[in-house]
């Protein structure tokens, strides 16, 4: 029997079980990649298999057991839902560089020190301290040099471990510090937009004292606006260039919606500015709160997509009740599709897709618009 893992996913190879994880036609001691990896890479098909809450767990509990240097990434347009606290009290003990990903989703003006500032606060409410905070564009390629010089730094003859959520971009990290310091110009590891494509450890290595880059399997998020959605509408949702942001001068009786994912019905006394930041191709509606109702019914699944007509019959809604003292610029985060950000007082009834988690922080944006980058 010839044991090997698939380069792709880390699943075992095999060639009984084509139903199964690692399945391969004729499995010989040259196969590198499953056939669900060889599809994903060569022909885009999204992957059936995924990993489940289990493969996140057996591989997290061991990798907090051995002497290496986690690199743990969020997604900084989903930060909120990614800071994930049971992964962060897994590896508070540990040596962590925080590594916020996908920074080319966000506005080129956006100053990239506010973000780090921001971030840091972060961590310091909850007592998470990291040896650096890094801001990242895997996809782009923007600072991996600096995290890469960062790592070689704090790794201390050590191997170097990427854990956090499903679908923040850890395989695609790797891939892109693997393309950025080596000859190799395609990706080794397997990426795609449906959370759990890596199923196992992935073990790369690297360095010239022939320690590794390690992948491993994403904890999933269930409270994920994508568990409510099939696959056709993630594309729509997950941001694959810089977020235009959109604002509205927002008066009493004012909705804005996410497409058909979230309405916010503004009650204010005084005029608000409201940014929406979100993928470009979500459509964003605004109409008089009075209208909501006439709107959802007659609209959901059509102007209101996503959710597509299938997916709206399956979907469920929450009501919830955001207040804002209006002293303080503040956001409201939805897990999976952006954020608001609001100046000034307001009473916000949301109606949002049950699964999605909403976060109340101070702007991340900031005031300045200085360019950066
Ligand atoms: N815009 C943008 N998209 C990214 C970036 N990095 C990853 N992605 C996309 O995010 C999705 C998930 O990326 P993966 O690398 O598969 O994420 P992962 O964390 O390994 O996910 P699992 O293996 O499911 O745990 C893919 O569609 C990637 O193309 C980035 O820097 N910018
Ligand atoms: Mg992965």
């Amino acid at each position: 029997m010839i044991l090997r893992k698939c380069s792709g996913c880390g699943a075992q190879l095999q060639d009984t079980d084509p139903d199964k994880m690692g399945f391969i036609p004729n499995l010989t001691l040259e196969s590198k990649y499953c056939k669900r990896c060889f599809r994903l890479m060569h022909y885009n098909e999204l992957p059936k298999v995924v990993a489940k809450s289990e493969d996140y767990e057996r591989v997290i509990d061991d990798v907090i057991k051995r002497n290496g240097l986690i690199v743990f990434i969020v997604d900084i347009f989903q930060f909120k839902s990614t800071f994930n606290k049971q992964m962060i009290d897994k590896i508070r003990n540990k040596d962590v560089i925080l590594v916020a990903n996908k920074y080319d989703t966000f506005p080129h003006s956006v100053n990239i020190s506010n973000i780090v500032n921001w971030l840091s606060k972060e961590c310091e409410k909850i007592f998470f301290r990291v040896l650096a905070i890094h801001i990242v564009s895997s996809k782009k390629g923007h600072y991996i040099k600096e995290l890469t010089n960062t790592i070689d730094m704090a790794r201390r003859g050590r191997d170097v471990y990427f854990v956090g959520c499903a679908n923040v971009g850890k395989s695609s990290l790797v891939n892109s510090l693997i393309k950025n310091n080596t000859s190799k110009k395609d990706d080794v590891i397997s990426t795609s937009v449906i959370p759990g494509t890596t199923l196992n450890e992935i073990r790369i290595p690297f360095f010239e004292d022939n320690k590794a880059l390690i992948d491993t399997p994403g904890l999933i998020n269930t409270s994920d606006v994508l568990e409510a959605l099939l696959p056709i509408s993630y594309k729509k949702i997950m941001p694959d260039n810089e977020m235009k942001p959109k604002t509205f001068q927002i008066t009493d009786g004012n909705t804005l919606s996410f497409a058909g994912l979230a309405f916010l019905s503004f009650k204010c006394d005084d005029r608000l500015s409201v940014t929406m930041y979100t993928s470009n191709n979500l459509y964003i509606h605004r109409c008089k709160t009075e209208r909501l109702d006439d709107l959802i019914n007659t609209q959901l699944g059509k102007l209101l997509n996503p959710p597509t007509i299938d997916e709206a019959s399956n979907i469920e809604y929450k009501d919830i009740n955001i207040k804002l003292d209006g002293k303080d610029k503040k956001d409201i985060w939805f897990s999976g599709f952006g954020f608001v950000e609001i100046i000034g007082k307001c009473d916000i009834d949301i109606k949002v897709i049950k699964n999605t988690e909403v976060y109340v922080t101070n702007a991340i944006i900031g005031s300045s618009k200085e360019a950066s980058r």
